[in-house]
């Protein structure tokens, strides 16, 4: 998007400790970041703005583990996969690398929102899924009335976060806010785990220690804690990250997680089955990625070939990782590849460059017939609009559809993120989002650009936005990885 470089400053490195970019290299130093409440990091809720009776509060995330004794320097923008900002507000750069870090963290978490659930015919686990036909749930409705919702994080300052849930009347979105860690370990996503039609949270933990992933949820129908070994090893001489995403990825009609974590020299990515219920399997590799480390890598699931199993679309190098790359940073170009499932493992299809390179990258049903489509979403600062595409992907590249386009006036601002909720509950995915120019201590409100299943109407705001104490505020969507 962007030939800005990342300004110099100090950004976020992991296990409480944040290290200097000098605007071209990271440098040796290091320092504590400032100290964070403890000894939870999800206080309970502040006093809702308007009441909103049924939507679970998040999860108390657990206790962070200690400081590794030497922590990574956060990824600066390899290729596409981190949007930069013009050099002209350092503090700016700081959230924006602040929000690389999280799309690290929460890549591919936006799956979470409804991924199609074929119709449920047990019988078909491990044997024809092509004849599947997704059962569209309600996007993005995490109350089960209907009308898509949608989840964002308001971080302030430096240290001081809110997470907002907005819920949807069909017009509006009623809002109503808890104080969260900003940058915690814990990853909340939504999706429907045990098939009641119904979005619940799912928080998942990665303790790099011990290479295990924590599952828990807040949900009452949750069937309990889990944890399982996840079998990765790092070449690097610090703690490693992992991705996690929901679909129907073996395509027996629940909702499955896929984590991917680098093994070496290649990114592993594990497949968790679900039973039904929100108990998960332990985790079986579907892929190795030979030519990928896991930060130049996003991974986004949906069934994008139409056959009934939820497959991976990977933003992931095009050029060819050099031994730097695996204890380093990929700053080569970004590429992009379908990686398809066949219910039992996913093949890697060819790696290409796309001609777009949106600022967001979102999934869901568009058209409203069950169908999944890749929507790509840029707010151009020069031609001061935002841009909603729409993407086919079943032939492994990004294919636009032809006049599945739409426009807003956004005027000099960058997309702080997006995500896909069927907010008018009529079965096509709607865009929402929130823009902010890098200078501007305000946002431009929450907004909707909502699916007619062809175009993408001009945004309405759907929900107001805090003013904010200083202009390096930052919004963003823990659901979906904003690339
Ligand atoms: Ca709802
Ligand atoms: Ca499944
Ligand atoms: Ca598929
Ligand atoms: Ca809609």
């Amino acid at each position: 998007m962007s030939d800005y470089g990342t300004p110099p400053g100090w950004y976020p490195d992991g296990g409480g400790w944040e290290r200097r970019w000098d605007g071209a290299a990271w440098t040796d130093d290091r320092r504590r970041m400032a100290p964070k409440p403890e000894p939870t990091q999800v206080r309970p809720p502040t006093p809702p703005t308007e009441h909103v009776p049924s939507v679970p509060p998040p999860a108390p995330p657990p206790a962070p583990p200690p400081a590794p004794p030497s922590a990574p320097p956060p990824a600066p923008p390899p290729g596409w996969s981190v949007p930069t900002p013009p050099p002209t507000r350092g503090g700016a750069g700081r959230w924006i690398a602040l929000a690389a870090v999280v799309v690290l963290i929460v890549a591919g978490a936006g799956l979470a929102f409804a991924l199609l659930r074929p119709g449920g015919d047990p019988d078909r686990a491990g044997g024809d899924h092509k004849q599947a036909r997704p059962a569209a749930a309600v996007q993005g409705d995490l109350d089960g009335d209907g009308y898509g919702d949608a989840v964002w994080i308001v971080n302030l300052t430096y240290d001081q976060a809110e997470q907002m849930t907005g819920t949807s009347d069909g017009k509006v979105f009623t809002t109503k806010g808890l104080t969260v860690e900003p940058y915690g370990d814990a990853h909340q996503v939504w999706f429907d785990w045990d098939a009641d039609g119904r979005n619940e949270p799912l928080t998942w933990t990665y303790d790099d220690d011990t290479d295990r992933l924590a599952l828990t949820s807040t949900d009452p129908d949750f069937p309990g804690d889990q944890s399982m070994a996840l079998d990765l090893s790092s070449l690097r001489d610090y703690g490693l990250d992992v991705q996690v995403v929901s679909g129907d990825f073996d395509g027996d009609g629940d909702l499955d997680l896929a984590v991917a974590g680098p093994d070496d020299k290649v990114v592993a990515i594990a497949v968790l089955r679900n039973d039904g219920t929100g108990r998960f399997a332990d985790p079986e590799r579907w892929l190795s990625l030979p030519n990928a480390t896991i930060d130049s890598t996003t991974l986004h699931a949906g069934d994008f070939d139409d056959d009934g199993d939820a497959d991976l679309w990977a933003q992931l190098p095009s050029e060819r990782l050099d031994a730097d790359d695996y204890s380093g940073y990929y700053s080569g170009a970004g590429g992009q590849a379908l990686l398809t499932s066949t219910g039992t493992a996913f093949e890697e299809g060819a790696v290409s460059v796309p001609r777009d390179r949106a600022d967001a990258y979102l999934v869901g049903d568009v058209v409203g017939d069950g169908s999944v489509r890749l929507v790509g979403v840029t707010a151009d600062t020069y031609r001061e609009t935002l841009k909603v595409t729409v993407y086919d992907v079943s032939t492994g590249s990004l294919e636009a559809v032809t006049g599945f386009t739409g426009q807003s006036r956004v005027g000099k601002r960058a997309l702080q993120g997006a995500t896909l909720s069927d907010v008018d509950g009529d079965g096509k995915a709607d865009v929402v989002f929130v823009v902010k120019g890098y200078d501007e201590s305000a946002f431009g409100g929450v907004q909707v650009m909502r699916s007619t299943g062809s175009v993408y109407e001009p945004a309405t705001q759907w929900a107001a936005t805090p003013a904010c104490p200083e202009d390096t505020c930052r919004i963003v969507f823990p659901d979906t990885a904003a690339n």
